[in-house]
């Protein structure tokens, strides 16, 4: 009898384990993958290029754009050269222009001069982007101030055909981005976006694409055009009765996402190299340093955020060389920081019970040990170093093809048996980069708090930065 009841207790007890464990949104295949993006080009150009605007009228003439040495191979190149793994372009800003000869618009490269009417910008981009292994995205503003049919239910077939012909003619488009403005177009009228139709325009003919909008429905806006995450950033985000643009979340809700959202939503950094989206001579000395790059990197990437980095180039078409140098610049620091992780020779234990689990710095612990599954409970583990290291940054990981879950961490370091040091942070996400004023240590203790109980931690790296690149 005694036994029976026993064995009633440890049922109840492990569906009440499993009760705990909530099940939270994850994401797909082709998130995942975008997660492993990390950083990759922005390229604004167009009319406005060349007419000094930041959101042209619509009215410019074709003639305008002219891009004498325009060469997508350099762009390609520069992007991969700086790490970069993609290139995602305004195919269509606000004002209309298509850099295809778009069979739905009069407003092309085919009415300018650039190539006599012959050139393609899509082609040659996402052939230069096949050529170097680049990802390859499309920016097609719905806002459009040229196309006599804004303002009208038929600018939507018109929006969802441009998207098909994309789609259909310049290979695998792996992002689609989806600005949120939305003004008046040439006769004065405002579009009422049809976004479900949009989106399962998109779904249909190309499911593997990610859809970025302010809302998702695969990625969202980080909330500012700075290219700063959150320090508490979750993937998961609310939804429902929200719209891209006006109708969207708060923008600090953008920037950390809802702890307990119902859809795997990341965030992507957007900004750009210059103070504008577009190229402008006059800010050619306002390129941002190698730096300030590496501190937009810690401060999107560092996040488990994406960064998406506009380049904008010039009236040439080619990159302007200030931009290149900085991003080569940024390659360099990226690489001295982070090719060497101090935790390759370190022993690591959980406390429960000293099980070691650090095999290398990538390794990761999967769900069923140490009470896993139990919501809201807190994990720690120790790294021990096997002799004194001077160390200022730490690199967090999660598995987060099983979700996310980590609420809260805390590191504390020590020297020999003293404390030297205290950090805590919220989230983790893909990947949490905390750089501090350098310590020597000799161990340090990393402690969770696990939300979900998805005891999803998966790695944890140590690095010795060039001291200006803390954090600032
Ligand atoms: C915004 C646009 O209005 C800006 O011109 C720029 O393209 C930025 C990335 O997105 O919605």
């Amino acid at each position: 009898m005694k036994k029976l009841f026993f064995y009633f207790l440890l049922f109840t007890f492990s569906i009440y384990l499993q009760a705990q464990v909530s099940k939270t949104p994850l994401p797909t295949k082709q998130q995942l993958a975008w997660h492993e993006m990390e950083f990759y080009f922005f390229i604004h150009f167009g009319p406005n290029t060349f007419t000094d605007k930041e959101w042209g009228h619509g009215d410019e003439s074709e003639d305008i754009f002219n891009p004498k040495q325009l060469d997508c191979r350099q762009w390609a190149r520069i992007a991969k050269q700086s790490g970069a793994k993609g290139i995602i372009i305004t195919a269509k800003h606000h004002d209309g222009f298509c850099l295809w000869p778009s069979k739905y618009s009069t407003h092309t490269v085919r009415e300018s001069k650039w190539k006599n009417g012959q050139g393609d910008v899509l082609k040659e981009l996402s052939q230069a982007c096949r050529d170097n292994g680049l990802k390859f995205g499309v920016y097609i503003s719905p806002w459009d101030r040229n196309h006599p049919k804004y303002g009208t239910a038929e600018y939507n077939d018109v929006y969802v055909n441009t998207m098909k012909e994309i789609f259909a003619n310049y290979g695998s488009i792996w992002e689609l981005w989806w600005d949120g403005a939305n003004g008046e177009g040439p006769n004065g009228k405002k579009q009422i976006y049809d976004w479900d139709r949009f989106k399962k325009t998109v779904k249909t003919i190309s499911p593997k694409t990610v859809v970025f909008s302010d809302v998702g429905p695969n990625i969202r806006w980080v909330g500012n055009e700075r290219g700063i995450a959150g320090k508490t950033n979750w993937n998961y985000l609310d939804t429902v009765g929200f719209t891209p643009g006006f109708g969207s979340p708060h923008v600090d809700t953008l920037n950390q996402g809802n702890v307990f959202g119902k859809a795997w939503i990341p965030a992507e950094c957007d900004v750009s190299i210059r103070p504008g989206w577009f190229y402008h001579a006059n800010e050619d000395d306002k390129v941002k340093s190698g730096e300030q790059l590496f501190d937009l990197y810690l401060k999107s990437v560092g996040r488990g955020s994406n960064l998406l980095l506009n380049v904008p180039p010039d009236r040439r078409g080619l990159i302007n060389e200030n931009d290149s140098t900085a991003l080569m610049a940024f390659k360099q620091l990226r690489d001295e920081s982070f090719s060497r992780n101090l935790l390759n020779d370190a022993k690591a234990y959980w406390e429960i019970n000293e099980e070691a689990f650090l095999k290398d710095s990538i390794n990761y612990r999967t769900l069923d040990k140490k009470g896993g599954g139990i919501r809201n409970h807190t994990q720690s583990f120790i790294v021990q170093l096997p002799n004194p290291k001077q160390v200022n940054c730490i690199v967090l990981r999660e598995a987060i093809h099983l979700g996310q879950s980590i609420e809260n961490f805390k590191i504390v370091f020590f020297n020999n048996t003293q404390m030297v040091n205290e950090i805590n942070g919220t989230t983790i996400g893909r990947k949490r980069i905390v750089t501090f004023p350098v310590q020597t240590i000799t161990s340090f203790k990393v402690i969770l708090k696990d939300r979900f109980g998805n005891d999803n931690v998966s790695g944890v790296a140590a690095y010795l930065l060039v001291e200006k690149l803390v954090e600032k």
